[in-house]
Order: structure tokens, then sequence, then C-alpha cells
């Protein structure tokens, strides 16, 4: 496993709201408009991803065999520590035509 997904956020104190505000040294993906914004983001190796849903509807941002967010409910974040370095591309489940892509470096 190249990652460990991390408790949700929304489960530590209702603070999911707001990406910007997470862990110290996270990064974003803002998930809206049936797309992940940016679409390549760039973090360290050890960083976090914030995954944060800011449209109606559920979604996920899976990379198989790499990392699994499950399913990320409206208005929900999810921390992503990514640990290995390389590009993982990633999809929504819910949603295949959403794609987007991680590079650890
Ligand atoms: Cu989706």
């Amino acid at each position: 496993m190249a990652v460990a997904v991390l408790v949700p956020a929304a489960l530590q104190g209702g603070r999911a709201s707001g990406a910007t505000a997470t862990a110290s040294g996270a990064k974003s993906v803002d998930i809206d408009h049936f797309a992940f914004h940016p679409p390549t983001l760039h973090v360290k190796r050890g960083g976090k991803v914030a995954f944060t849903n800011s449209s109606n509807v559920t979604h996920t941002a899976t990379s198989g065999g790499h990392f699994n967010t499950n399913r990320i409910k409206p208005g929900k974040t999810v921390l992503v520590r990514f640990s290995q370095k390389g590009t993982f591309s990633y999809h929504c489940e819910i949603h295949p035509f959403m794609k987007g892509k991680i590079v650890v470096e």
C-alpha cells in the first residue's frame, strides 16, 4: 500500500468544511461540478491531501491498489497521506468520467 487513508476529518469534530483549514501541510483537492480541482496535484512524499466534496452529490477518489477515500458525502473531507513517490491516477467510482492525478515527489 502506498498510502494510508486517515480518519475522515468530518469525524474529528466537525471542522471538515473549508479545504484550507486542514492539518498543517495538507494540500487540497476540491470536488465540484463533477470534476476534481485541480485535476493534477503535486505533493511532497509524506504529505497529505484533503479531498473535500463541495458538491451536492457523493463522490469518491479511488486509485486502484493505491488509495481510496471511499464515499465522501457532500460537505465532507477525507485526508489521504502519500508515503511513496509516484504518479497516482484516480477516478470517482460513482462517476468514472471524473478523473484526477496525484504526483508525489
Ligand atoms: Cu463522483
